[in-house]
């Protein structure tokens, strides 16, 4: 049976006709459905407080921690979605390979990949290798109740970037020089990278996942040509191994105006536009056919809140050309935003009169 075209009644609601489904399918929503990219995380006290002492990567292998971090943002704030509290390196950790996530810093690779023998030594990721992710998501799913959980993964491009690095990149230096040097070297990484990404959206959407974004946050970095030749096909190959499974897949990069297209061709139905690109701009260029989220720019948060009330009202607007609209930040929440000013965001676009 498909799915009405109609409102559901209140009554027994259910995560498939939540406010971020249905606007990620282009359904009528009573208001624009809200969550912002690491609303989990050092923005709130509750955070730092359970993170004291343990590390990120162990922190997301514990089912208990992952569950309560998760759902912070969700009770703090009234989010329409939570996202899985983990992180892009998870699954080549679990893997097996050395890594690890540095505070202040981010993932950090002990030995870097840069030649094929580094790509065939590296590691498949098989789902025996993570029961506890699995079991987190069936622990969130039946705490969350109609509200969504949004499953991720990173895209080959960006996991890539860290191999290929040993770490942060402002250039990607390395990463394209191999991918423009050593074309087959490149494509068996992202080959196998591919794979160990949609392993791991599988077993989140699986377990009880009601959506997935595809985290290919460096990808701006890159030419429209250099993504369509040695990016994309990657990307669409995660993205197509998981459009079996039926849940809306949200594809979003950092910097990505001129990608926009090529990310939703790539096989996305809803493509993330960070705050460099108007919604308008930006379903101009996406022709109509995807819905959109974000894309309040994170440095808005610290302006007065009349400016701020204004800009996400805007936002709302725009997005109504879309064939349907998530409302989020065009990047993650940085940690020294007011939680109070998020809570806030997310009733003014609550109170806005959706479509
Ligand atoms: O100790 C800490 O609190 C470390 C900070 C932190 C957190 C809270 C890192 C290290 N990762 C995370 C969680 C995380 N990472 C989430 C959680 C869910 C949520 O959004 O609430 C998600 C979705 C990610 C995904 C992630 N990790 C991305 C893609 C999203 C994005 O921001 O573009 C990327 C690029 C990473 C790598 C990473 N992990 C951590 C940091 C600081 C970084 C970025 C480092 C860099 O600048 O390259």
């Amino acid at each position: 049976m498909s799915t009405p075209d109609v409102i559901p009644p209140a009554a027994e609601p259910a995560p498939a006709d939540s406010a971020l489904v249905r606007a990620a399918r282009g359904l009528p929503v009573r208001h624009t459905p809200v969550w912002f990219m690491r609303q989990a995380g050092r923005s709130l006290p509750e955070y730092r407080a359970i993170r004291e002492g343990i590390g990120m990567l162990a922190s997301c292998r514990r089912p208990d921690l992952v569950t309560e971090i998760t759902l912070q943002p969700v009770r703090r704030h009234g989010v329409d979605a939570a996202i899985f509290f983990s992180d892009i390196v998870v699954p080549l950790a679990a893997a097996g390979v050395d890594l690890d996530i540095v505070p202040g810093v981010g993932p950090v690779v002990a030995a870097p990949i840069r030649t094929r023998a580094d790509v065939e030594r590296l590691p498949l990721l098989d789902p025996e290798a993570i029961p506890d992710i699995a079991e987190s998501v069936r622990l969130l799913v039946a705490e969350l109740g109609p509200t969504p959980l949004i499953g991720f993964a990173g895209a080959p491009f960006t996991l890539a970037s860290y191999l290929v690095e040993g770490g942060p990149s402002k250039t990607h230096a390395r990463t394209k020089a191999l991918m423009h040097s050593d074309p087959d070297t490149w494509h068996a990484l992202c080959g196998r990278l591919a794979a160990m990404s949609a392993t791991f959206l599988r077993v989140q959407v699986e377990a009880g996942a009601s959506a997935l974004q595809l985290f290919d946050s460096w990808a701006g970095a890159l030419s429209r040509e250099d993504y369509v030749r040695f990016v994309q096909p990657h990307s669409a190959s995660v993205l197509g191994a998981v459009a079996d499974l039926g849940v809306p897949r949200i594809h979003f990069g950092v910097g990505t105006g001129e990608l926009l297209a090529e990310m939703g061709r790539a096989g996305a139905d809803i493509v993330g536009v960070d705050y460099r690109v108007s919604l308008t701009d930006a379903v101009a260029r996406l022709g109509g056919s995807y819905a959109v989220q974000g894309n309040l720019d994170p440095a808005l948060l610290f302006a007065p809140m009349p400016v701020l009330r204004e800009r996400v009202l805007e936002i709302v607007a725009e997005g109504r050309a879309a064939p349907g609209h998530i409302f989020n930040l065009g990047h993650g929440v940085p940690p020294e935003a007011d939680p109070d000013v998020l809570t806030r965001v997310v009733e003014i676009v609550h109170e806005a009169a959706a479509r």
